[in-house]
């Protein structure tokens, strides 16, 4: 890349001084902070499978007891970042959690906002601001930002799920921290059940209608059906995606990563325009393939890729009779409120 004049071609006494007086010259290092046309990312496309994961995982039962760990969790993490910084992209924190028959995981809540994609098991629940919420998979939970959240088992085989946080940005702006809690009273409410179709709300007369957040858990089954009630329409919809929303505001679920389910119809290719946010793609059913830039991942159930932004992403579904279900994950939400959401 062009430079505009080198730090080393100012005098030595010079810059000594500035450095006495913790001042940096911006012309040496104006094209890295700006280049030309496309920002430099870190997030590199990287792809985690998951029958390799899930040993790893099993073990870290053995390995690591709940009561030490708090949460047992082995986390996706991309190198282009550096692998310490646990970081998918920027903004993206991935994980995968296991939770063992028998046990709990204390009470908590925290500044980043997190959600929770089932990927295997039955018996699990999340107990989310007094809603108890049970796991099955392909359900997406949401923990918005300050709910007590605490998780536990009541079933017979393991559960793991995906968890995905806005860790790496809020940890950024020096805004990420946690509280410790009791364990939370559940509330009758099953205010999550009472949000069933798009277009009609509860009359409000819950105790908790002013909670900002109603709907917490959101069904597989239910967001498969809407899927596939767009599938037989007539004329054919190109893209079958859904956002998940709150159904209070019709806005994002949370306010800073977007989550959404696509369909693939047997044998689709569905080419995703490069857009500014680096997204996250999860196979609830099937198998496809992931092109990003030169890269090429095959996915089946369970595993999990990221995209860098500024690039189209090409979804393939391999089965000629099946569809595919993928679980989307984005920065989309933060990118419009900061005013930098692009579409190439
Ligand atoms: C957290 O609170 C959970 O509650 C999971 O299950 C993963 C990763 C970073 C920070 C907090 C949970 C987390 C986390």
């Amino acid at each position: 890349m062009e430079e505009l004049g080198r730090l080393e071609d100012l005098p030595l006494e010079y810059r000594q001084e500035l450095l006495k007086q913790n001042l940096v010259p911006l012309w040496p290092s104006l094209r890295g902070v700006l280049p030309p046309k496309i920002p430099t990312r870190q997030t590199k496309p990287i792809f985690w499978e998951y029958a390799s994961i899930r040993p790893l995982l099993l073990e870290a039962g053995d390995l690591a007891p709940i009561e030490k760990a708090e949460r047992r969790v082995l986390v996706l993490a991309n190198p282009g970042h550096g692998i310490e910084k646990m970081q998918a992209s920027s903004a993206i924190y991935l994980g995968m959690q296991l939770l063992l028959p028998g046990e709990y995981a204390a009470s908590h809540r925290h500044t980043p906002n997190a959600v929770r994609m089932i990927v295997e098991g039955e018996g699990a629940y999340t107990t989310v601001d007094g809603d108890k919420l049970q796991m099955h998979r392909g359900d997406l939970i949401l923990t918005p930002t300050g709910l007590w959240h605490e998780h536990g088992h009541e079933g017979q085989e393991p559960v793991i799920w995906l968890d995905v946080l806005d860790l790496p940005i809020v940890y950024y702006m020096e805004t990420s921290y946690h509280e410790e809690g009791k364990s939370q009273n559940v509330s009758n409410g099953q205010l999550s059940k009472l949000y069933v179709h798009g277009g009609v709300l509860p009359t409000s007369l819950n105790p908790k209608s002013n909670s900002q957040y109603p709907m917490l858990r959101y069904a597989w089954a239910d967001v498969r059906a809407s899927l596939e009630v767009m599938a037989k329409q007539d004329p054919p919809v190109e893209a079958l995606q859904v956002t998940y929303v709150n159904p209070l505001t019709g806005q994002d679920a949370e306010n800073i990563l977007g989550f959404y389910a696509l369909m693939l119809r047997p044998d689709q290719t569905l080419t995703l325009p490069a857009r500014s946010p680096a997204s996250v793609y999860h196979v609830i059913e099937g198998e496809i393939s992931v092109h990003i830039a030169a890269e090429q991942f095959k996915l089946s159930i369970a595993d999990t890729c990221c995209a860098p932004g500024y690039t189209p992403v090409t979804l393939k579904n391999h089965s000629s009779t099946e569809p595919a279900y993928i679980f989307m994950v984005d920065e989309a939400p933060l990118h419009r409120k900061l005013g930098v959401y692009e579409i190439r």
